[in-house]
């Protein structure tokens, strides 16, 4: 690794990834490879704090892998692994804990909000899961985190935890930057634009997926939720609707809001809406047909994979040394 500034960032594999985890973050992740030494991992360990059948969860690890790939992350130039091929996230994660207070953790709202959709299942991991993610990022002194913007309060967390830590143990840990996109940050549902794109989603048409064809993202398009009114205005508090189209799009082109607003001034509703679902699925297309192709190719996979582990293995080694020696394991 180089004198460059170092980036971590991960995704869960606990389904098959939206349009709101490539806007909020995969897209950034290859934009930021070239002048970032960058670790993205598949961050498997936080996805058992809900309950997962171990078939599906071996088959999502390698698809978010894939995913990544198909987005363009170079596997020489990034570090791309499997959480829990490495010993040390959940070893840092476990000491982390200890420097945690529950007061903090009661404040987080996807803990609330988790547990009320899994109210048979609020288990201590879930409830714990953002020290893990503080433990991810930790790990490997990263300077700067790119997420979307739910997961702003997490990286707070983080950045109270090694604040903490180095007031104790003298200077350990870097204090993490978050680097949240201006739009894309937090692509709403298309069914119920109040409420966030999750791919956790009961009903199929509040998302779109990555790895969607053509026609079923312009149908999704077709269907989203407009407001009152026909005019293309951006306004989240009464057109929630409009305004998250007009989002989407401005993301996907690189254009502002103001753009949009003044390209589609005139148009009506449903002409916009093609033209989002358009510019959306011939985005995607080319990142479907490449991780079609890879998902056919398990051993390649398993083979980035495992120099990831290694590389991140010899990359966080000295850290965990570091903490434990410090607060007295013997070593
Ligand atoms: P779930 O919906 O199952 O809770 P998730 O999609 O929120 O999962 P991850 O897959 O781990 O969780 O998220 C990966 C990244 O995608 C994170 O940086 C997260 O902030 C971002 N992200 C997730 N949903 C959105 C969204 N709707 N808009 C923008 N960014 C998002
Ligand atoms: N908590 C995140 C996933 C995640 C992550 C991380 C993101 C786990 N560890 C470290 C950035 C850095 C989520 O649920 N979206």
């Amino acid at each position: 690794m180089s004198n460059k500034k170092k980036i971590f960032s991960g995704v869960q594999p606990s389904g098959n990834l939206t349009l709101g985890n490539y806007l909020g973050a995969l897209r950034n992740f290859g934009l930021l490879q070239d002048d970032f030494d960058c670790l993205y991992c598949v961050v498997d360990l936080h996805s058992i704090t809900v309950r997962q059948d171990p078939e599906l969860l071996r088959e999502r690890s390698y698809a978010v892998l894939a995913l990544y790939l198909a987005c363009g992350l170079d596997p020489d130039k990034n570090v791309l692994f499997l959480q829990s091929q490495v010993s040390g996230h959940a070893e840092l994660g476990w000491a982390l804990n200890c420097y945690t207070y529950m007061g903090e953790l009661n404040r987080m709202t996807q803990f609330k909000d988790k547990s009320q959709k899994h109210a048979d299942n609020i288990n201590g991991g879930l409830y714990t899961y953002p020290v893990l993610m503080a433990a991810d990022i930790l790990l490997y002194n990263a300077d700067m985190v790119p997420i979307g913007q739910d997961q702003k309060q997490h990286l707070e967390l983080a950045r109270n935890v090694a604040e903490r830590f180095n007031k104790i143990y003298g200077d350990t840990f870097v204090i993490p930057e978050p680097f949240i996109p201006k739009t894309g940050a937090r692509v709403m549902s298309l069914q119920d634009p109040t409420k966030k794109m999750s791919k956790s989603d009961d009903n199929v048409n509040n998302f779109i997926l990555i790895t969607e064809g053509k026609d079923k993202i312009i149908k999704k398009f077709k269907k989203a939720v407009t407001d009152s009114g026909s005019e293309i205005v951006y306004d989240e508090e009464n057109k929630p609707g409009i305004s998250n189209l007009m989002k989407i799009y401005a993301s996907i082109t690189s254009k502002s809001v103001e753009e949009v607003q003044k390209e589609f001034e005139g148009s009506r509703y449903g002409d916009f809406k093609m033209a989002v679902g358009n510019t959306v699925a011939d985005t995607l297309e080319p990142i479907r047909i490449r991780y079609e192709e890879l998902m056919q190719d398990k051993a390649y996979l398993d083979s980035v994979f495992k120099k990831g582990a290694e590389r991140a293995k010899s990359m966080s080694e000295p850290m965990i040394d570091e903490v434990y020696r410090k607060i007295g394991f013997l070593r």
